[in-house]
C-alpha cells in the first residue's frame, strides 16, 4: 500500500512529514501478510544479517546476531519527557520535551538515507477490542517489521478499524545508521553509539520517539514503550490498568475456571509460570499472556483482561523441556532467534537448553565456540539476554479465549519476587489496600552478580513496573488505591504475594517450584471462593500447614518454614520500606500506604 492511499488524514500527514525529515529512499505501508514477512527476511538474508535455520529442525526460523553494544533495553537512555519533571517522578529519567524533540529531530534528519521507511499499523490487543489500542510505528528496520508481525496484529485490518480519524499512538523508530550511495549493511547490525541512543516517551502527547537501537524493547515499540509506559498513562487518565503481568487460566478438577494475573520482577520465571504444567493431578493451567495485561471494568463490575501482544519475546537461556516445555514447543517453527548460538546442523543452542553443546558452535558474536565445562570462566555461547520471538498461537497451552476481544474476568492478582528469607510461600492480602501495599514493596534480593548494590539487600521493583511506569510512581500507587475506592471491593481481584525462592540455612531452595507451584495456585483458586484452609496472621492470610498438598521431597518441617510468620524478619522489612523505599516518593506517597505500613508494624509488635 502507498502512503497516498492512507484514509486517515492525520496519519498521512504525519508519515509524509516523517519521510521529509528522515529522507528514506522509499516508503512502504506494511500489510502484515506472510509475503511481506518473507520479503523482510529475504532483505536481511541478502544483507548478511539473518541466518536461515535448518528447515528440517526449525522450519521458517531465522537467527540474528546483533551488535555487541545493542543487546538489551537501555534504561540510562530511556526518557519520560513530560512538561514538569515531577510528573516523571524519581524513578524515571526526565528530560524537557521541547529540548529532547530538538535534539532528536537533529538525529532523525536524513537518518534513513539509503533505506526504506516502513509504516507499521498495529493493534495491541485483538483488532477492534474495546480494550485494544492502535499504534503506528515508522521504522527503517526490516528486523522490526518481522518481529512486529509476530508480536502484534499488523496491517490492513488495523487501518480499517482506525478509519479516517481514529486515535493511534505515533511511534518513530530509526536505527540511526544511514547508508551512503552504494553502501550495504554487509553483515553489520545497524545501530548508533550509546550516547546517540534515545528511547523517548512523551506521555502528555502520547508519542514515542526511538533512535539508535534495533533491539527488543528499544525498537519493538508496541511492547514496553506503548503497552506499558504510554498505556500506563492512558490507564491512569481513563480509569483502567496497564500492567506488567502474565495472565493465566486455571481449571480445577471440577471443571471450574478462573483467570489470574501476576507481576514479577525480571529473573523470577514469569514466562515459565504463564506456561506452567501443573504437577497436581486433575488441574489444568493455560496461557493467556506472559508479559502484559490490560484490564478494564465490565458492566458487571468485574475486571476484564486482555493480552495486548500476539507473541512471546522470551529470554532463551534457561528455557528447556523441564523449565518450560510449552515455550520449547512454541518456538519449533516460525520463530526469530536473536543472539543465541548456532549448531553445526544449523539449529539453535543456549546455556540451559537441557543438553550439552553438539560440537563446534558459532557463538552470538559469530565466533567458533567449543563447550569447555572444566573452564568456569568460559564466556557463554548465547548472550544471557538472547531472545526468541515466537507466535503465541503456537503455544500448546494457549487458552482458546486468548483472543477474546472482551477479555477474561480476573479473580486474583499475584505479586512475587526472589526472596530467600522472610517472605512466605504464599500470603493473601487482608484487603485491597493491604494488597496495594504488597505490590508497592515487590522486589528481589540482589545477588553478587549485580555490582551496583551490595549483595543481600533488596532491589525494590514496585508492581514490577519500575522501568515501565510512564509517570510518577507515587501517582501510580494513588491510581491503584483509587481503583479500590471507586469499585465494589467484593468484585475486585483478591491479591496474593508469592515467593518460590525461599532458601534454607544451607542456601538450598526449600520449594521445588515450577509445576509444583500449581499446589499454591490451587489454594489461591479456592481462596477466591472463600474456601481453602487459612489462618489470619499479622502479615496476612496464610495457608494452614496442611492446606497445601505437599510435593515429594518437601518435609513437614520445610512446609512449616515456608509458611512461618517471621516476626523479626518482617520488622526489618518494614523498617527497610520505611527508611529506604517509601521516602523516595516524597509527598506523592499516598497516606493510605504509610498508614498500612504503620498498621502492619503495630500488628507485628502486638
Ligand atoms: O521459573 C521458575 N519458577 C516458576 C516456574 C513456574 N524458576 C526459574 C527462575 C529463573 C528464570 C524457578 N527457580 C522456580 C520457579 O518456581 N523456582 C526456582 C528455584 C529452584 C531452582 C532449582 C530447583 C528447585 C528450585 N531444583 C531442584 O530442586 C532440583
Ligand atoms: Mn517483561
Amino acid at each position: 500500500m502507498k502512503v497516498q492511499d492512507l484514509k486517515h488524514t492525520g496519519l498521512k500527514k504525519w508519515v509524509e512529514e516523517a519521510a521529509a525529515l528522515m529522507g528514506p529512499d522509499a516508503v512502504e505501508v506494511c500489510d502484515g501478510t506472510q509475503t511481506e514477512y518473507d520479503r523482510m527476511i529475504k532483505i536481511m538474508i541478502d544483507a548478511g544479517l539473518a541466518t536461515p535455520l535448518n528447515p528440517e529442525k526449525r522450519p521458517n526460523c531465522y537467527l540474528f546476531r546483533s551488535d555487541p553494544s545493542d543487546v538489551a533495553r537501555v534504561e540510562a537512555r530511556t526518557y519520560i519527557a513530560s512538561t514538569s519533571k515531577d510528573n516523571a517522578g524519581p524513578t524515571n529519567n526526565w528530560i524537557d520535551p521541547a529540548e529532547l524533540k530538538k535534539t532528536m529531530t537533529g538525529l532523525y534528519r536524513g537518518s534513513m538515507k539509503g533505506r526504506t521507511m516502513y509504516v507499521i499499523p498495529f493493534s495491541m490487543g485483538p483488532v477492534g477490542s474495546n480494550i485494544a489500542k492502535i499504534g503506528v510505528e515508522i521504522t527503517d528496520s526490516p528486523y522490526v517489521v518481522a518481529n512486529m508481525h509476530i508480536m502484534a496484529r499488523v496491517g490492513a485490518k488495523v487501518l480499517d478499524v482506525l478509519g479516517a480519524d481514529g486515535f493511534y499512538v505515533p511511534c518513530f523508530h530509526s536505527v540511526g545508521k544511514p547508508l551512503a550511495a552504494g553502501e550495504k549493511d554487509n553483515g553489520t547490525w545497524p545501530c548508533a553509539p550509546l550516547e546517540h541512543k534515545y528511547i523517548s516517551h512523551f506521555p502528555e502527547t502520547r508519542e514515542i520517539w526511538s533512535y539508535g537501537s534495533g533491539y527488543g524493547g528499544n525498537a519493538l515499540l508496541g511492547k514496553k514503550c506503548l503497552a506499558l509506559r504510554i498505556a500506563s498513562v492512558l490507564a491512569r487518565d481513563e480509569g483502567w490498568l496497564a500492567e506488567h503481568m502474565l495472565i493465566l487460566k486455571i481449571t480445577n478438577p471440577a471443571g471450574e475456571v478462573k483467570y489470574i494475573t501476576g507481576a514479577f520482577p525480571s529473573a523470577c520465571g514469569k514466562t515459565n509460570l504463564a506456561m506452567l504444567v501443573p504437577a497436581l493431578p486433575g488441574w489444568k493451567v493455560e496461557t493467556v499472556g506472559d508479559d502484559i495485561a490490560w484490564m478494564k471494568f465490565g458492566d458487571d463490575g468485574r475486571l476484564y483482561a486482555i493480552n495486548p501482544e500476539a507473541g512471546f519475546f522470551g529470554v532463551a537461556p534457561g528455557t528447556n523441556n523441564e523449565s518450560n516445555r510449552n515455550a520449547m514447543e512454541t518456538i519449533k517453527s516460525n520463530t526469530i532467534f536473536t543472539n543465541v548460538a548456532l549448531t553445526p546442523d544449523r539449529d539453535v543452542w543456549w546455556e540451559g537448553i537441557g543438553y550439552d553443546a553438539p560440537g563446534k558452535l558459532i557463538d552470538w558474536n559469530g565466533n567458533e565456540w567449543v563447550q569447555d565445562k572444566a573452564n568456569k570462566e568460559q564466556k557463554p555461547a548465547a548472550h544471557p539476554n538472547s531472545r526468541f520471538t515466537g507466535p503465541a498461537k503456537q503455544c500448546p497451552a494457549i487458552a482458546h479465549e486468548w483472543e477474546d476481544p472482551r477479555g477474561v474476568p480476573i479473580s486474583a492478582f499475584l505479586f512475587g519476587g526472589r526472596r530467600p528469607k522472610t517472605i512466605p510461600l504464599v500470603n493473601q492480602a487482608k484487603s485491597w489496600i493491604h494488597g496495594v501495599f504488597m505490590g508497592s514493596i515487590v522486589g528481589s534480593e540482589v545477588t553478587a552478580a549485580a555490582l551496583d548494590v551490595k549483595a543481600g539487600t533488596i532491589r525494590r521493583d514496585p508492581f514490577a513496573m519500575l522501568p515501565f511506569c510512564g509517570y510518577h510512581m507515587g501517582d501510580y500507587f494513588r491510581h491503584w488505591i483509587d481503583i479500590g475506592k471507586k469499585h465494589d471491593e467484593s468484585k475486585l481481584p483478591k491479591i496474593f504475594f508469592v515467593n518460590w525462592f525461599r532458601k534454607n540455612d544451607d542456601g538450598k531452595f526449600i520449594w521445588p517450584g515450577y509445576g509444583e507451584n500449581s499446589r499454591v495456585l490451587a489454594w489461591i483458586f479456592d481462596r477466591c471462593d472463600g474456601k481453602g484452609k487459612s489462618v489470619d496472621t499479622p502479615i496476612g492470610i496464610l495457608p494452614t500447614p496442611d492446606a497445601l498438598s505437599r510435593p515429594d521431597g518437601v518435609s513437614d518441617a520445610d512446609m512449616k518454614e515456608l509458611l512461618a510468620v517471621d516476626i523479626e524478619g518482617w520488622k526489618k522489612e518494614i523498617a527497610d520500606v520505611r527508611q529506604n523505599h517509601y521516602p523516595q516518593f516524597g509527598n506523592k506517597l499516598p497516606g493510605e500506604l504509610s498508614a498500612e505500613l504503620d498498621a502492619i508494624e503495630k500488628r507485628l509488635n502486638g
